[in-house]
């Protein structure tokens, strides 16, 4: 049988970035019908509806919800959902990780979107530690200050996973957080 890591990572592509890839379809909020995933996942992975669930209980990083017979991504989209969050506000600091070879352009243009529907931000520098040493390379943690952000409107939420989101962080209110 499949690895769970490999279901899971197969979930992120249809429930995030290419549903057609598995033969589905997202509503506007990014829910789709968990029997029609489970027959889709059976077909290539030959994992049990069972088995899903269980995956998605035990991911560490809860990256799923599952709610009745329908499932969605918690954060993570670059098709275009509306996730329904209200904003929250956020504690005094948030902190991304990134490359250092990525600083240079961000201390010019800020945080951006890139291929995704937000800028992530971490509750922790842990966290932000994790997300930057997925991809190669030297870390850095950025220190976002939140608060004067959103003393010029700019809005914030939390998703179900605990994942901190944002349009966008301009470059004034980033700090490179010391080694
Ligand atoms: C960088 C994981 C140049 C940004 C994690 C990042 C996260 C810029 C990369 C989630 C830039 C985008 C997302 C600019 C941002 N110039 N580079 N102006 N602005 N960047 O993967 O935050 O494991 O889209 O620093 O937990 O790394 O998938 O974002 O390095 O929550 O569940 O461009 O992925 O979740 O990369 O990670 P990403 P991210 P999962």
């Amino acid at each position: 049988m499949a690895k769970d890591a490999d279901v899971s990572r197969f979930m992120s592509l249809v429930l995030r970035h290419a549903p057609e890839q598995g033969g589905l379809t997202l509503d506007s909020n990014g829910w789709t019908d968990f029997a029609t995933l489970c027959g889709v996942l059976s077909e290539r992975f030959g994992v049990s509806a069972a088995d899903v669930r269980r995956i998605v209980e035990q991911s560490p990083k809860k990256r799923f919800v599952l709610d009745g017979d329908r499932i969605r991504a918690a954060q993570g989209h670059s098709v275009k959902v509306d996730l329904g969050l209200a904003p929250v506000a956020p504690p005094d600091r948030l902190f991304h990780g990134t490359k250092l070879d990525s600083l240079p352009t961000i201390l010019v243009e800020g945080l951006t979107k890139q291929a995704r529907q937000h800028v992530h931000l971490s509750p922790d520098i842990e966290t932000a530690r994790v997300v930057a040493d997925r991809r190669p390379g030297k870390s850095v943690i950025l220190i976002v200050d939140t608060t004067a952000m959103q003393a010029t409107g700019m809005t914030f939420f939390l998703s179900e996973n605990g994942v901190w989101l944002t349009d966008a962080v301009p470059s004034q209110y980033l700090t490179v957080k010391d080694d």
